[in-house]
């Protein structure tokens, strides 16, 4: 074990260059509950990846991809004890979110309260058949707190996330993906491999690109009209300036390249 694993958070890397790390939770036993320890494991590793990676996955092992906040823990805490645990989420899944590299949720079995909160903080979200979403938290008598009543209205819409949890609703994974709970759906026992193979090709993109889409769209998209049009044209300026840019494009203008053809 290095510093940046964990003994419930293993990492592997995978690619010809390490460019693909593979995090996976691992407490199987608790259904890869998210205990105090396991988010600040998520948020040391993904603050410490090696500099050889280039995107990364999250999985879970076992049957279920994560049952959320370990409500074990929950009892233990007063208000301002609260504010902070909130607080600490926060910071553990930024660090996800805006952290160095894309991140690709490979889901399967239940994706429910702060397991919902994780997924939604990656930055594409492949689930199986076997995949289920929920946010229990409505009707355990508490509230999303790892920054899901931020992210998830902005993936389904508030009017969803709001029912979710007035009303327990669980959406199964053909339906979580037409409301955007996820972008691809594939067969059962599939997400990881799917997963990996998104973070391979994602990693052959241009840093600067991956960079952009990553720190520029989602702040452009919170942005009036106005300051977005402008970030958006420093962003492509600085994007398109640098020396992999046009490498890239004079390759397509030479033939060399490959075209946008039709799946
Ligand atoms: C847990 C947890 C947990 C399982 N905290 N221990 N999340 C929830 O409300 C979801 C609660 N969990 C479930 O509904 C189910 O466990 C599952 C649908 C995820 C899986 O069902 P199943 O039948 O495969 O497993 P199980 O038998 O329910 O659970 C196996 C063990 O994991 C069992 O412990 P054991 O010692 O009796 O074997 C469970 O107690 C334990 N376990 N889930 C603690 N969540 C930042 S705020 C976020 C707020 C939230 O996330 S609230 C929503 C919490």
């Amino acid at each position: 074990m290095n510093a940046i694993t964990h003994p419930d958070l293993t990492l592997s890397l995978r690619g010809e260059q390490s460019e693909v790390a593979v995090v996976t939770l691992n407490r199987a036993a608790k259904r890869n509950a998210l205990n105090d320890g396991l988010i600040l494991a998520i948020r040391n590793l993904f603050q410490n990846l090696p500099r050889s990676v280039r995107a990364a996955v999250i999985d879970g092992s076992g049957e279920h991809f994560c049952a959320g906040l370990d409500l074990s823990e929950l009892s233990e805490r007063d208000a301002g004890e609260g504010v902070m645990h909130s607080r600490m989420w926060h910071a553990a899944l930024e660090c996800v979110e805006k952290g160095s590299v894309p991140v690709i949720a490979a889901l399967h079995g239940a994706v429910v309260g702060g397991g919902l909160e994780l997924a939604s903080a990656c930055h594409i979200r492949v689930a199986d058949e076997t995949t289920f979403y929920a946010l229990p938290e409505g009707t355990r008598g508490i509230f999303v707190g790892g920054g899901g009543a931020v992210r998830i209205p902005k993936l389904i819409g508030a009017a969803r996330m709001t029912d979710m949890m007035f009303t327990g609703r669980v959406y199964n994974a053909a339906d979580g993906e037409r409301i955007g709970l996820a972008q691809y759906l594939v067969p059962t026992g599939t997400a990881l491999d799917k997963a990996i193979e998104l973070a391979t090709r994602i990693a052959t993109n241009a840093p600067m690109t991956n960079y952009a889409l990553m720190h520029a769209l989602p702040r452009i998209a919170e942005q009036p009209a106005d300051h977005g049009l402008f970030t958006e044209a420093l962003m492509a300026s600085i994007a398109q300036s640098a020396p992999e840019a046009k490498e890239r494009v004079r390759a397509f203008l030479e033939g060399k390249a490959a075209k946008v053809t039709k799946e």
